[in-house]
C-alpha cells in the first residue's frame, strides 16, 4: 500500500468516526422571468430587487421590466413605438433605447412605459443607453459617421461625446463611481477602456500581450470584460491600468467573459466542453461558480448579463435556452448567505475542522455529486495545495489543514 492510498484509508476511516457534515453556508435558487404569452425573453441588467431587458412579443422587442417573478413583468414599451429594448438600470431607472421606424433613440425610464424621457443627441444617427449610475447615462450616439462613447446626465443636451481622438469608434459598456468602463477600436484592435468623464481622461486597458480586449464592467475600482490571450477569450479583471488585469478563465474554458460587477463578484459565462454555461467569480480564476448547473436539465445553454448586491443578497440576471419550449428565457439566480473562499474548507461553513472530512472525500470520489450538494462552494476551498485542481495530491495538504484549523 503506497503511503498515499494508506492516508486515503485514513481519511474514509475518520469519516466513519465523525459522522454527518453540517449544511453549507448559503444557498442559491433560480427563478424563470419569462412571462408565458412571448416568444422569448432576456434579463440583462440588475438593481436592487428589480430586473431589466426586453421580452420579444409578435417579432417585436418591448423593454421589459421585472421584480423578481415573471408574474411582475411590466411592459416598457411605449405607445407607437416599433420596437424598444432595456439593457441598463440604476435605482427605479431604466436605461435602453427605442425605435419610431428605423432609428433607435438613447431612452431613460422610470419603471412604467410613458415615463420614458427621450437622450437622444441632436445630430446623431442613433443612439443608446448601455450603463447607468448615480443619476448619469452612458453609451453610445453616432455622429458624423463615427460610433462614439458617450455620457449624459439624465437629458438629450447633457451628452458628453468620451470618444477618443484617432480612434475608428468607441462605446461605453458599464459606469460606476464616476468611471466608465468600454472598449475603442485604433488600427483594426478592440482596446479595453476606461474613463472619468471626459474624452480626455481616456485610459488604454489593453494589455500588451492581448490581440483584442474588452471591458464590460466596472464598479468605480476595478473593471471587467475580457481579454484575447493565447487563443483564449479570457474573462478578466484591471485595477484602473492595462497591466494589472487578472486571468479569471476557469482551466477548462475555451472561453469566458466577464459581464457584470457588484461588490467583489463578477457575473459572465465559461464556455466549457461544448455549452456556455452562466458563471460567477470572486475576483480569481478558482473561485468559479458554475451558475448554468443549477439550472433545470431542459437549459441547454445559459449566460450571466447582470448583477446586484443587497447585503448578503447576490441577483443574477442572465437568461438560457430552454430546449421544451425552444426559445430563450430571462432567468434570474438569487444567493443567500456568504460566498467563503477559504483553503480546506469544504463544506463552505466559515470553519476548517472535522466536519470538511465528509464533504473531502465526496469531492474526491463523486466530483458532481459534491458540486450539487454544495454548490455555492469552489475550486478554491478544495484545492488544498493551490495547485490550481483538485485531485488526491489534496490529501495530505487537507490533513494538515484539518490538523491546524486552517490550511498553513
Ligand atoms: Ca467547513
Ligand atoms: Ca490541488
Amino acid at each position: 500500500m503506497s503511503a498515499r492510498s494508506f492516508i486515503s484509508v485514513a481519511v474514509i476511516a475518520a469519516v466513519t468516526a465523525f459522522g454527518t457534515s453540517r449544511p453549507a453556508h448559503g444557498s442559491w435558487t433560480v427563478t424563470i422571468l419569462h412571462p408565458s404569452h412571448t416568444t422569448y425573453s432576456l434579463a440583462e441588467a440588475a438593481s436592487g430587487v428589480q430586473q431589466a431587458g426586453f421580452v420579444v412579443s409578435e417579432q417585436r422587442a418591448h423593454a421589459a421590466l421585472w421584480s423578481g417573478t415573471a408574474e411582475s413583468w411590466i411592459d416598457l414599451h411605449p405607445a407607437g413605438a416599433t420596437e424598444s429594448g432595456a439593457s441598463a438600470a440604476s435605482g427605479m431607472q431604466q436605461g435602453g433605447s427605442i425605435s419610431w421606424g428605423q432609428r433607435w433613440r438613447a431612452a431613460l425610464w422610470s419603471g412604467t412605459a410613458d415615463s420614458w424621457i427621450d437622450l437622444h443627441p441632436a445630430g446623431a444617427t442613433w443612439s443608446d443607453i448601455r450603463a447607468m449610475s448615480d443619476g448619469q447615462q452612458a453609451g453610445i450616439a453616432e455622429v458624423a459617421g463615427v460610433i462614439r462613447a458617450s455620457l449624459w446626465s439624465g437629458t438629450a443636451d447633457s451628452w458628453v461625446d468620451l470618444h477618443p481622438a484617432g480612434a475608428a469608434w468607441s462605446s461605453v459598456q458599464a459606469m460606476n463611481g464616476g468611471q466608465q468602463a468600454g472598449c475603442v477600436e485604433v488600427a483594426g484592435v478592440t482596446r479595453a477602456s476606461l474613463w472619468s468623464g471626459t474624452a480626455d481622461s481616456w485610459i488604454d486597458l489593453h494589455p500588451v500581450e492581448a490581440g483584442h480586449s474588452v471591458a464590460r464592467a466596472t464598479n468605480g475600482t476595478q473593471q471587467a470584460g475580457f481579454v484575447f490571450v493565447n487563443g483564449v477569450y479570457r474573462a478578466c479583471l484591471w485595477s484602473g491600468t492595462a497591466a494589472s488585469w487578472v486571468d479569471l478563465n476557469p482551466a477548462e474554458s475555451g472561453m469566458s467573459e466577464v459581464m457584470a460587477v457588484s461588490g467583489g463578484r463578477q457575473a459572465g459565462f465559461a464556455h466549457v466542453g461544448t455549452v456556455n454555461r452562466a458563471s460567477l467569480w470572486s475576483g480569481t480564476a478558482d473561485s468559479w461558480i458554475d451558475l448554468h448547473a443549477l439550472l433545470p436539465p431542459e437549459y441547454s445553454y445559459s449566460f450571466a448579463h447582470g448583477i446586484s448586491s443587497d447585503g448578503d443578497v447576490l441577483r443574477i440576471t442572465g437568461y438560457g435556452l430552454n430546449t421544451l419550449t425552444g426559445r430563450d428565457e430571462a432567468l434570474l439566480w438569487t444567493h443567500t448567505g456568504a460566498i467563503v473562499l477559504l483553503r480546506g474548507d469544504l463544506n463552505c461553513d466559515g470553519a476548517v475542522n472535522n466536519f470538511d472530512i465528509d464533504p473531502f472525500v465526496l469531492a474526491l470520489s463523486d466530483p458532481a455529486l459534491y458540486q450539487a450538494r454544495y454548490p455555492s462552494c469552489t475550486l478554491h476551498n478544495r484545492d488544498c495545495n493551490g495547485d490550481g485542481v483538485f485531485n488526491n495530491f489534496d490529501i495530505e495538504p487537507f490533513l494538515a489543514c484539518l490538523e491546524s484549523f486552517g490550511c498553513p
